[in-house]
């Protein structure tokens, strides 16, 4: 059996990592996630948005995965398992999942974004020393160019990266079957996988504690948090 397992920030959200909706605190309280998450962002004020995701990195890397992160990781013992996330902490690969795409990156690398060079260790993991305000903090000039360092995510306005967008694609087509968990599906084009599977006639499974917009297209929706959704997947799966 082939799953494709797609997941949001609500896959997150039981680690501790606020979802993308939530994930304006502090001093980012004032901001909307849509406008800070925008190359304009970045090059109207760089130390404001390096000093967000410096603060959501440093979030990220505290977080552990849950129940339901392990039970997609031990799927994998049942059956061909690909994770296509929109998330870019990365908990499903601390978990064990062996195949993941990250649609929006990866918010625990950066570069420059104007060369592309990385750096080793990568600035983006410095100690944090902001606390749980956060604070603003430039982003490192690139030793090759000059450049200012960047998160290497896929902000609002930017392609996907070719490789994980053809990857969710496969993913889909090759399916038995696609499990959609905790994204309110609004983002796109990430938000089309599931209408994509549909086209398909691939059986649709969304696990939400909420409605999203994808609700009315797929075939069944369990009410749940992720955890306890996954759980029950694998144990139907697993329990044969
Ligand atoms: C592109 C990385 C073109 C950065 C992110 C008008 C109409 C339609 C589209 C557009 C439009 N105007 C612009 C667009 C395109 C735009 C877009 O879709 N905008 C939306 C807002 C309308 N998309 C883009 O710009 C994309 N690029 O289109 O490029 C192009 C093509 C060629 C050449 C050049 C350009 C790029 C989009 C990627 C943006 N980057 N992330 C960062 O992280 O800072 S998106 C970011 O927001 C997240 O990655 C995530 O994908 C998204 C948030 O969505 P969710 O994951 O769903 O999270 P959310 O908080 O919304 O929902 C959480 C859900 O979890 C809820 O349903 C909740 O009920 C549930 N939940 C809560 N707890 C639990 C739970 N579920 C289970 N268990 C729980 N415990
Ligand atoms: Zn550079």
């Amino acid at each position: 059996m082939r799953i494709a397992l797609l997941t949001g920030a609500g896959m997150s959200a039981e680690s501790g990592v606020p979802t993308f909706r939530d994930a304006l605190t502090g001093l980012w309280s004032r901001f909307d996630a849509e406008r800070l998450a925008t190359p304009q962002a970045f090059r109207a004020d760089p130390d404001l948005v390096w000093g967000w995701y410096r603060w959501r990195a440093a979030q990220a890397s505290r977080a552990t995965p849950h129940a339901g992160h392990d039970a997609i990781a031990a799927l994998e013992r049942h059956a061909h398992v690909d994770v296509v996330t929109q998330n870019v902490d990365d908990l499903h690969e601390r978990a064990g999942s062996t195949r993941v795409a990250h649609l929006h990156g990866r918010l625990l690398r950066s570069r420059c974004d104007d060369c592309g060079t990385t750096a080793s260790p990568d600035p983006i993991l410095a100690p944090y020393a902001g606390g749980d305000e956060g604070r603003r903090e430039a982003p490192p000039a690139c030793a090759r160019c000059g450049g200012r360092f960047r998160p290497d995510v896929v902000w609002f306005g930017e392609a996907l990266p070719e490789s994980a967008w053809n990857a969710g694609v496969e993913a889909v087509r090759g399916c038995d079957c696609v499990v959609v968990v905790g994204t309110s599906g609004l983002v796109q084009p990430a938000a089309s996988l599931p209408s994509m599977a549909r086209a398909l006639g691939k059986p649709v499974l969304e696990i939400n504690p909420v409605p999203s917009a994808l609700t009315p297209q797929v075939d069944a929706h369990w009410a749940m948090p992720a955890s306890t959704g996954l759980q029950r997947l694998l144990d139907d799966i697993a329990g044969g």
